[in-house]
């Protein structure tokens, strides 16, 4: 730290404040207010072991500044915190602490960190997501999926009590059932069976398959070398485990949990509309859900299997020149013939090692193999060959494609390596290669389609294969159904119990929570089961049905539960009747400004987004989105421009703990947004630290001699500083509200330089301009605050009121002429600049008129007195 530096008592002013806010708990939120309400929330932090970076606190301050200045405008706000401490770091089975010991360690050092900033929490609503009295809430959320289903007519989620209330045995309830099922678009198959033998099937089978919350076998990632299931971020883009970097990893099959967010796709994405979000998270939002409209149409394989693709362009069918299935496609075998069949197994089992990140990648070599078999083509009748590669996935469309390698950058690679037919279908725009031309254009050898724009030659052909009955129109989502099961010990236990005579079974609400049993050993079985597997004690139970055996599902949530709905926890976070009261969620509800990182612009928005709206659809909370308006704060990085990494070495990291002890927190506090914009990506700079340092001890020596003894007086401030004093107070204001806080800080700045000039310390200007300080650098203005006398907190001061009389720039009168000759007369701003006195003249009505039909020669300015226009 340089020595050369006048200290203010920082370290006596910070912890005193936040003793005293703490003590007299100064940031409650009011539940029963009669000021507009305010919620204003920050992503909560997963506490790691590391600590909190400056990263942190950049978004924490921004949403301190922007509450403490709404409290003093009459906002009544809620401003909470809380932790997201579940998750796969803290299960680090290596270190041999136990994941709760290291949750609770961490999490007490993240407060500790964040109330050392002095931010405006309301500590009594801290959310922990691990703490059962949180989670039993998550798990009841989880229940309210398992317990409801899609139903397509309505658009909307409804309990699933309804389709088995239907199974009840009145004639009138069976004929609502039918019309129920038909509603729901399941198959009229049922009815050709008794009604018995339908309401067993419905109850055995379609009901589970209904359910939001459903069972279904999925590849997982299993690393034979550690005898566990991978997450997907612990497999390396060379295929490796990320924890011991042993080679076999692969995909397996495993029973998983799963939430149907796709019902909802159409959902997500129209009201995208309704937020006010930064463009480019609703179109990665957008990009996620990735709808695309086509059609499917049906090939014939030789031997009479129908094969159906998924395609975007059926404008292009006469362009098809092969068929690609996906490796794990259920007709690979069938065509593939005996001579190809050794050359198709190898290329699949590599396939399964793959994952589909890599498999997409565009710039990735293209491969496949030739099944042998062909398929036929339904518009011509042609025969194309069947390959199967990995650029095909089986999760979207239908797992094939037809190929029009003309028209599609990945068709015409691979169609280039392997010699594959190369057809032009569609005539671009003149001047365009028609090789590799992915745009609308005009068909071409296409049959009937030729000669029609792309658009029509869509539709035509759509409706020729619909009324042919060879296809239709679909929209496909590359959104998936979120895989909800995690192989893990320290996650939510998922609340179902598993009964041989009724399946999974919700476990009842009011044996919530079900806790996470105490395990010592909490490492893999070995066999893909869950830890939990090895607590036999909690696993084996009794059905809550049939007080049958049972047993408890050993699979917990993935981390991304808790954080679905903490924000709705902050709102009633002692109530363990409801997950939150109706009446004060309705009052809170929407959050109003969400800043965190841009990394969670898609699966954290997407998923909560997801949850709010089936929780809205069942009538548990009254707003269709829960996030209102969201911002995300750029990163912060190291003095070198590298991002500020422990794992490299860490010589570029800065603690807040350091930045805090030897600074203080209003220091890091106004250092943080004054770094530059909001969003930006900003390095660190310790001189401008420093220099803001130096700010906030000029301003301490303002108010204060040397012993802190206020200096103030009482005389009148001259003009020209309460223009000043008001010009801050409105541009401070005006700049909070909008989220400026770097050029809020610039004219604090202007305002400390201009009144340290003077020898004079008028209690007029200096009073509110502790109150404009307040935001910005609570703890100092709290001091400076108390020290004019009051007795109580500024936290609920009013904001100053600026007069706009005092802001009227001072005026002049200048001539305007053209060759000399008086034209016009015109009131600017005295301080205006020659350029922009030149620019107004210019743009004045009467000196245009004089001006038609002439060519400006020359222009002279005399600042303050005219401006005359040569021209002929
Ligand atoms: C023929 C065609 C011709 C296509 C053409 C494109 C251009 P999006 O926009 O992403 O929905 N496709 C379909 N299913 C696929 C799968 N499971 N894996 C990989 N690719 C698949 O893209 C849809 C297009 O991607 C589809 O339209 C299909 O190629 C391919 F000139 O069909 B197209």
């Amino acid at each position: 730290m340089p020595e050369l530096r006048k200290k203010y008592p920082f370290d006596k002013i910070e912890p005193k404040w936040q003793r005293y806010w703490a003590d007299h708990k100064t940031f409650a939120a009011r539940d029963d207010s009669a000021g507009k309400k305010l919620y204003v929330l920050d992503m909560f932090p997963y506490p790691s072991g590391a600590g909190l970076h400056v990263g942190h606190p950049e978004g924490y301050t921004a949403t301190d500044i922007y509450s403490r200045f709404q409290r003093m405008r009459g906002c009544n706000v809620l401003h909470p915190m809380g932790w997201d401490a579940f998750g796969l770091p803290a299960e680090q089975y290596d270190t041999g602490t136990h994941p709760s010991i290291t949750t609770r360690k961490n999490i007490d050092n993240f407060r500790r960190q964040i109330q050392m900033l002095g931010l405006s929490y309301d500590w009594d609503r801290e959310a922990d997501t691990t703490d059962p009295s949180y989670y039993k809430w998550t798990q009841w959320i989880f229940l309210q999926l398992f317990n409801s289903y899609f139903d397509p007519e309505l658009g909307k989620a409804q309990p699933i009590a309804l389709l088995q209330d239907a199974l009840a045995e009145t004639p009138q309830r069976q004929e609502e059932w039918k019309n129920n099922l038909f509603l729901t678009g399941t198959r009229k198959g049922f009815f050709g069976k008794s009604e018995v033998m339908a309401r067993d099937l419905v109850r055995q089978r379609f009901i589970p398959k209904m359910r939001l919350a459903y069972e279904s076998e999925v590849p997982v990632w299993w690393c034979e070398g550690c005898k566990a299931v991978l997450a997907n971020e612990e497999v390396n883009a060379d295929g490796t485990c990320d924890r011991k970097g042993h080679k076999e990893v692969y995909r397996r099959p495993l029973r998983q949990w799963i939430l149907r967010i796709t019902k909802y796709a159409d959902r997500l994405l129209k009201d995208l509309e309704l937020v006010n979000w930064p463009e480019s998270i609703k179109e990665q939002q957008r990009n996620w859900i990735g709808r695309s409209e086509g059609a499917e149409v049906d090939f014939k394989t030789e031997a009479g299997d129908v094969l159906r693709v998924f395609t975007t362009r059926p404008d292009t069918l006469f362009g098809a020149t092969y068929i690609v299935l996906a490796p794990e496609h259920s007709l690979v075998s069938k065509v593939t013939t005996s001579q190809q069949s050794d050359a198709v197994d190898a290329y699949r089992t590599n396939a399964a090692t793959k994952s589909e990140l890599e498999r997409t990648q565009l710039e990735k070599e293209k491969t496949g193999v030739f099944t042998g078999g062909y398929a036929i083509n339904p518009v011509n009748n042609e025969k194309i060959p069947i390959w199967v590669a990995d650029y095909v996935m089986m999760g979207y469309g239908t797992g094939a494609i037809m190929a029009v390698p003309a028209h599609d950058t990945r068709d015409f690679e691979f169609a280039r390596k392997f010699g594959l037919e190369i057809r032009t279908v569609v005539q671009p725009p003149t001047g365009l290669d028609p090789q590799g031309f992915t745009g609308d254009g005009t068909s071409v050898n296409s049959g009937v389609l030729t000669g029609l724009p792309t658009p029509e030659a869509k539709k035509k052909i759509t409706a020729w294969l619909e009324e042919k009955k060879l296809g239709k129109p679909t929209v496909q989502y590359k959104l998936r159904d979120w895989l909800f099961s995690r192989q893990r010990y320290w996650g939510e236990p998922i609340p179902i119990v598993h009964c041989e005579t009724h399946g999974a079974v919700a476990v009842p609400e009011s044996d919530l929570p079900l806790r996470l049993p105490e395990m010592k050993d909490y490492t893999p079985a070995g066999n893909a089961e869950p830890p939990l597997a090895k607590a036999t004690d909690w696993v084996n139970t009794k059905c809550p049905l049939c007080d049958g055996p049972a047993t408890r599902e050993t699979n917990t949530m993935p981390q991304w539960a808790g954080s679905c709905w903490y924000f709705l926890r902050y709102i009633d976070p002692h109530n363990d009747q409801a997950f939150v009261a109706k009446d004060k969620e309705k009052y809170w509800m929407p959050v109003d400004l969400y800043i965190g990182g841009a990394e969670h612009a898609v699966l954290h928005l997407l998923y909560s987004r997801f949850w709010h709206k089936v929780l809205y659809d069942l009538g548990h909370v009254s707003t269709t989105e829960p996030f209102m308006k969201l911002v995300n704060q750029g990163m912060i990085l190291g003095e070198d421009n590298q991002k500020m990494s422990k794992s490299r070495g860490g010589s570029n990291v800065i603690t807040p703990d350091d930045v805090v002890r030897d600074y203080g927190a209003d220091a890091l506090r106004i250092y943080e947004m004054f770094m530059g914009p909001l969003e930006a990506t900003k390095p660190w700079n310790t001189q401008g630290l420093e220099g803001v340092y130096r700010f906030l001890g000029r301003v301490w020596r303002l108010y204060c001699d040397e012993d802190g003894k206020l200096l103030l007086d009482d005389t009148e401030p001259s003009g020209a500083l309460l223009k000043v004093l008001h010009q801050t107070i409105k541009k401070v204001g005006e700049d909070t509200e909008t989220l400026a806080f770097n050029t809020a800080v610039s004219q604090m700045m202007i305002f400390v330089n201009e009144v340290t000039a003077q020898d004079k310390r008028p209690r007029m200007l200096l009073e509110p301009f502790a109150l404009a300080l307040a935001p910005y650098a609570p703890h100092l203005a709290e001091e400076l605050w108390e020290k004019l006398g009051h007795k109580q907190t500024l936290a609920y001061e009013p904001w100053p009121a600026f007069d706009a009389a005092l802001l009227k720039e001072d005026t002049v009168t200048v001539i305007l002429q053209v060759n000399g000759k008086l034209r016009d007369r015109m009131d600017v701003p005295a301080q205006i600049s020659r350029e922009d006195l030149e620019k107004l003249a210019l743009a004045n009505e009467r000196l245009r008129e004089h001006l038609a039909g002439k060519q400006v020669r020359k222009v002279i300015v005399v600042p303050g007195k005219l401006v005359n226009i040569v021209a002929g």
